[in-house]
């Protein structure tokens, strides 16, 4: 097969991770790249040997010649740039968070949709494969039929380093890692009914919430709790590790800190090691994210060969967005909302 052609716009602290990763992906190879900061597209440009450089995307839109976007800006610039590829018919990938409102999420599918081109969020925490093994447990049957969960991400670690508007935005931790967690209850137990929630901020150093609380009711009639701090400090620091409890009819699983996954029932206690390949190219800890960025962008490469829906696609991501939404706005009111009644 030849190989699809890519542009990558955005080329900050975390898109050295995707050019990373396009390098790895077997079908598809980044041509071209946009930043508006000179300086990050020379560290990139030169470090991945691109000779294709854009400080603006409509030019590099106008002159072309590639095959899909990848969008790796943050999120102001999301509902801008992708409208710009569908009105050059070129699918596109964009980095969670979505948009900055639920309104602007559906404007994008929308245009996608009208241009007849594919739209996927990376959202890739469900391709990590500790929780890829978590969901082969679950659909082996050897638990039953699940009615409760819980995934929990708590951790002290400094993520403001590496990405200082973390520390600034009225939003925090639900918009940027508790939608990667909200994303995997639904991956395991499937869309969403209804949520309530409740959010602290315990760093006053930053402006958005750092502890969320959230109960979900999801459509099979199961219950989860999802719990993400950046609060909490503790005897070995478990980032970027979401750690899950799942019980079923027949049996239970937890996937504990270490990447350990248990699966018991009346047959007794099977005990895996499900941790993340270290890639040539990643580093501990963050090489559980760093593999998962490779396997979002293979299936995205797959999917546009064989021409079938993403995982993530922005239609199935509406769906996670929601819930981001829903979160905050229980936590305000102290009331459950209807996630139907968002959609
Ligand atoms: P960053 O600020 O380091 O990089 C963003 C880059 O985009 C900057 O270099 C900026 O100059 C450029 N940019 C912004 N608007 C532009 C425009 N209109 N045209 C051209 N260039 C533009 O941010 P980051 O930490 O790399 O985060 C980028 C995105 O990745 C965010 O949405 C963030 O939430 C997401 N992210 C995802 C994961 C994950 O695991 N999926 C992890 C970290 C960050
Ligand atoms: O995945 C993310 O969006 C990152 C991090 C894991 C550090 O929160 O911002």
């Amino acid at each position: 097969m030849t190989d699809l052609k890519g542009a990558l716009i955005g080329c900050g602290f975390f898109a050295v991770n995707q050019m990373h990763g396009w390098k790895d992906v077997k079908g598809a190879d980044i041509v071209a790249i946009c930043d508006r900061d000179p300086e990050r597209l020379k560290i990139v440009g030169d470090q991945f040997g691109i000779e294709r450089r854009y400080s603006d995307a409509a030019k590099m839109f106008a002159d072309g010649g590639f095959d899909f976007v990848d969008i790796a800006t943050t999120v102001n610039s999301h509902r801008a740039l992708v409208e710009m590829a569908a009105s050059h018919t070129v699918p596109v990938i964009c980095q969670k968070p979505f948009a900055p409102t639920l309104a602007d999420a559906k404007a994008m599918v929308a245009a996608c949709s009208a241009a007849g081109v594919p739209l996927m969020i990376h959202e890739n925490f469900r391709w990590q494969t500790p929780i890829q093994a978590v969901r082969k447990a679950l659909d082996s049957g050897a638990i039953g039929t699940p009615f409760w969960a819980r995934f929990s991400f708590r951790s002290a670690y400094d993520v403001f380093s590496g990405q200082p508007y973390l520390a600034e935005g009225k939003r925090f931790i639900i918009e940027d890692l508790g939608i990667h967690t909200l994303d995997i209850a639904r991956f395991i137990l499937g869309d969403v009914t209804s949520l309530s929630a409740r959010t602290k901020r315990v760093n006053p150093k930053i402006n958005g919430e750092d502890v969320a609380t959230i109960l979900l009711d999801h459509e099979n009639g199961a219950t989860s709790v999802v719990d993400v701090s950046y609060a909490t400090l503790q005897s070995v620091e478990p980032f970027p590790e979401t750690l899950i409890e799942l019980d079923g009819t027949e049996g239970s699983i937890r996937l504990t800190q270490g990447y350990e996954l248990q699966v018991t029932n009346a047959e007794g206690t099977t005990n895996t090691d499900v941790a993340p390949t270290l890639l040539s190219w990643a580093s501990r800890p963050w090489h559980n994210i760093q593999e998962s960025v490779y396997a979002i962008q293979q299936h995205w490469a797959d999917s546009l060969e064989s021409g079938k829906e993403t995982s993530t696609s922005g239609a199935d991501n509406l769906k996670t967005f929601a819930l981001v939404e829903a979160a905050y706005e229980s936590a305000a009111t102290k009331a459950t909302v209807d996630i139907g009644k968002l959609l």
